[in-house]
């Protein structure tokens, strides 16, 4: 067994949209646990660390602004493989081509906005699973 933990950030958008519980409802119905939830306006300090490998990148700044910009979900996830099991449930980055059947292709499309708009956050890796748990879920 090697039951890893992810984590999820539903984003401003998906808040305003009222698409909370779809997206834990995905997560859930593909069979993995909720284990922590919270719901939090995050600043730009919180921000800063969770997004710390984009400073610099053109889009840093209107992403900052776009997570400020309402309430998020924080949840952590687990079960066998969740973080890639996530970001399969999430699909790609951009919602125009994240295929149909996944939470940014289902849910998410270009807003013409200098940030890409995209419903959820997943990690990427055991160690980004970690750092941003701890970010979000400090012990
Ligand atoms: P990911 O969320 O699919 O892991 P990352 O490359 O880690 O994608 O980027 C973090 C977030 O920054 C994306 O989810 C998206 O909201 C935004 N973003 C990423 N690349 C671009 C871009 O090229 N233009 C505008 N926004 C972007
Ligand atoms: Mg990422």
């Amino acid at each position: 067994m090697n039951i890893e933990k992810t984590l999820i950030l539903v984003k401003p958008d998906g808040v305003r949209r009222g698409l909370v519980g779809e997206v834990i409802s995905r997560v859930e119905t593909k069979g993995y646990a909720i284990e922590a939830l919270r719901l939090l306006n995050a600043d730009r300090g919180l921000l800063e660390k969770h997004y710390a490998e984009h400073i610099g990148k053109p889009f840093y700044e209107p992403l900052v602004e776009f997570m400020m910009s309402g309430p998020i979900v924080a949840i952590v996830a687990s079960g066998n493989r969740v973080i890639e099991g996530f970001r399969s449930l999430a699909g790609v980055t951009d919602p125009t081509l994240a295929a149909p059947g996944t939470i940014r292709g289902d849910l998410a499309r270009d807003q013409g906005t200098k940030v890409v708009q995209n419903i959820v956050h997943g990690s990427d890796s055991p160690e980004s699973a970690a750092r941003e748990i701890e970010i979000f879920f400090p012990k």
